[in-house]
């Protein structure tokens, strides 16, 4: 596989097969499954030309899939709320019970009332989200660290 990655900050752009053509600057390492699918959760460390994990921003929520469509939700209600838990998770997936990181949470897809920022505790922070408007919603969180976060889908129905 080939790594294509930003030369000043090792933040991977691009994870592909050898067979495709990427910019530089860019390493080819074994495939790996892991890597292709959460390119998020590596970074290239330039000096040594080795990718490496990183710390990154874990999303989950209590809501389940009641529809099975594999996105969890809740009813349209506008009183039943998805509640959305960030951890911060160290490269070793461990959680970084000393992070106090400021969270900006940014709705992708789809208008909510949410909080716009507050802080983890303790490497854990947690939101609230209600709508009355049926639909696919999808709400991503910044740290004021850089540290990577996958998005997270979630449903009113
Ligand atoms: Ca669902």
């Amino acid at each position: 596989m080939k790594v294509f990655y930003d030369a000043n900050t090792g933040d991977i752009r691009v994870v592909t097969v050898d067979s495709e053509q990427v910019s530089s600057p860019f390493i080819t390492v074994p495939d790996d499954d892991v890597l292709l699918m959460n390119p998020n959760k590596f970074q290239v460390d330039v000096s040594t030309q080795t990718v490496v994990k990183r710390s990154y921003l874990e999303l989950s929520t209590d809501a389940t899939d009641s529809n099975e469509n594999g996105i969890p939700d809740v009813p349209s209600d506008g009183t039943t709320p998805i509640v959305v838990t960030i951890r911060k998770l160290s490269r070793d997936g461990t959680l970084e019970t000393t992070a106090d990181d400021e969270i900006t949470v940014m709705p992708i897809e789809g208008a909510l009332a949410i909080p716009s920022k507050f802080n983890l505790n303790n490497g854990i922070g947690s939101f609230q989200v209600l709508s009355t408007v049926p639909g696919m919603k999808v709400v991503k969180c910044i740290s004021n660290t850089n540290v990577a976060c996958d998005p997270l889908k979630i449903e009113f129905i």
